[in-house]
C-alpha cells in the first residue's frame, strides 16, 4: 500500500534552492549575523550583531536591520554547546546612538576587552564606537563619544605579531562610506557607491590604534585592492570589489584582507605584504549564501582555521540571520579553498 507518511525531518535539512546546507545554525534561540569571531584564553567568543524583527520593510538603505543590543556567544570548542551569554551591550547605554546597531567586533590587550560597534548617531550618521570591559562577555561600558575620525560601518580590530592593532572599517550603501569622499559627511551623497564605473572603486579604510585602543593613532588610509598589474579595482567590478564586511588575518606573514562585495553576494580576498596593503586581488572565497548579506570572521584554534559566516536558514528573510561555522583551508600555494555553502 502507498505510504502517506510524510518525510521526517533530516538532519540537514534542504535549502528553497533543493541542495542541504553545508553547517548548521550555532544558535537558534535568537536571531544572529555578522559574526566576529575570537579565541580569547584557549575559548572561543563570538562577537555578532543580534537580528530581531522591527517590522521595517526591506529596503537598499538597510532600514530594516535596526539592532538594539549586543550578546555575546562563547564555546569551548568547534561542534561544543553554543552559550548565549546575554545582553553584554544595550543602544540605550551608548550616550552618542540613535539607532542600528550594526556589526560589532572585539579585542583584547591591557588585560581588557574592548568590543567596538557602528551605530547611526541622534543624526542618522553611522560612526564607530568602543566599549570596555573586564570580561570577553561584558557587561561593556560605552566611552561617552564615538571614536573620533570614525565613520561608516564593520569594524574589524586585528593586531598583528607586533603588537600593533589595526581598525578596518567601512561600507557602502546603507554603510554611507561614499558619502564621505571628501573627507566629511555628505547628506545628500549617492545613496548607493561612487557612480563611477571606470574610477578607482570605494575601499576598505584602515587605521592603527592608539596604545589604549580607545582612538586611531592616525588618519584612516585606503587599504587599496588592486589586480594583478597593479590597478586598483574598478566602481563597475561589483564581482570583485570591497562593499562591507571586512576582515583581516596573517597567514604566512600575508596579510589577508577578506570582505563582502555586497551586491554580488561573495566573499572575496586580497594578499598585501603590509597591514596596510596594497592588497592583490585573489578570488573568490564563499559562494553566496541564503539571503543578501554576506559577513564573516576568520580564526585559527588548536591548529585549523574557521570560516564563520551567517545566512538565513531559520527564517527566510534577509534581516534575520543566524551564524554558522565551517572549516577554512589554505591551499599549500596560500590561496584559499573555494567554500560553498550548500552541498547536494
Ligand atoms: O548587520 C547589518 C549589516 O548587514 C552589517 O553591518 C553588514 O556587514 C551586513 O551584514
Amino acid at each position: 500500500a502507498k505510504s502517506n507518511q510524510t518525510k521526517t525531518e533530516t538532519a540537514s535539512p534542504k535549502a528553497p534552492n533543493g541542495k542541504h546546507y553545508l553547517s548548521q545554525p550555532l544558535i537558534k534561540s535568537i536571531y544572529t549575523a555578522d559574526p566576529s569571531a575570537h579565541v580569547f584564553n584557549g575559548k572561543i567568543y563570538i562577537y555578532p550583531s543580534h537580528d530581531y524583527d522591527a517590522g521595517i520593510p526591506d529596503n537598499d538603505n538597510g532600514d530594516q536591520y535596526a539592532m538594539k543590543d549586543f550578546h555575546i556567544l562563547s564555546m569551548d570548542k568547534i561542534g561544543g554547546k553554543v552559550t548565549d551569554n546575554g545582553v553584554a551591550l544595550d543602544i540605550k547605554n551608548i550616550p552618542w546612538a540613535g539607532k542600528q546597531l550594526w556589526a560589532p567586533d572585539a579585542a583584547f590587550k591591557n588585560g581588557k576587552y574592548y568590543l567596538y560597534f557602528p551605530v547611526k548617531d541622534k543624526h542618522d550618521v553611522f560612526h564607530i564606537g568602543v566599549a570596555v570591559s573586564n570580561k570577553p562577555t561584558g557587561p561593556f561600558k560605552a566611552e561617552p563619544k564615538p571614536i573620533a575620525g570614525s565613520f561608516s560601518i564593520d569594524p574589524a580590530v586585528f593586531t598583528d605579531t607586533d603588537g600593533s592593532t589595526y581598525m578596518y572599517f567601512g561600507g557602502i550603501w546603507g554603510g554611507q562610506l561614499q558619502r564621505w569622499k571628501d573627507g566629511k559627511y555628505d547628506a545628500n551623497g549617492s545613496k548607493t557607491d561612487l557612480q563611477q564605473d571606470e574610477k578607482p572603486a570605494l575601499t576598505v579604510k584602515v587605521a592603527k590604534l592608539t596604545n589604549n585602543m580607545l582612538e586611531f593613532s592616525e588618519k584612516p588610509r585606503d587599504g587599496v585592492i588592486v589586480d594583478k598589474n597593479g590597478k586598483p579595482l574598478l566602481g563597475k567590478d561589483h564581482d570583485k570589489r570591497f562593499f562591507e564586511g571586512s576582515w583581516m588575518h596573517k597567514y604566512k606573514g600575508k596579510y589577508y584582507l577578506t570582505y563582502s562585495t555586497g551586491d554580488t553576494h561573495f566573499l572575496a580576498y586580497a594578499i598585501g605584504k603590509t597591514p596596510y596593503g596594497p592588497f592583490v586581488y585573489q578570488g573568490t572565497f564563499l559562494e553566496p549564501v541564503q539571503g543578501w548579506t554576506t559577513h564573516h570572521s576568520i580564526i585559527e584554534f588548536k591548529g585549523k582555521w574557521y570560516l564563520f559566516y551567517h545566512d538565513t536558514q531559520l527564517s527566510g528573510k534577509n534581516h534575520l540571520r543566524n551564524v554558522k561555522v565551517t572549516e577554512l583551508i589554505h591551499n599549500p600555494d596560500g590561496s584559499i579553498k573555494m567554500i560553498d555553502p550548500f552541498v547536494d
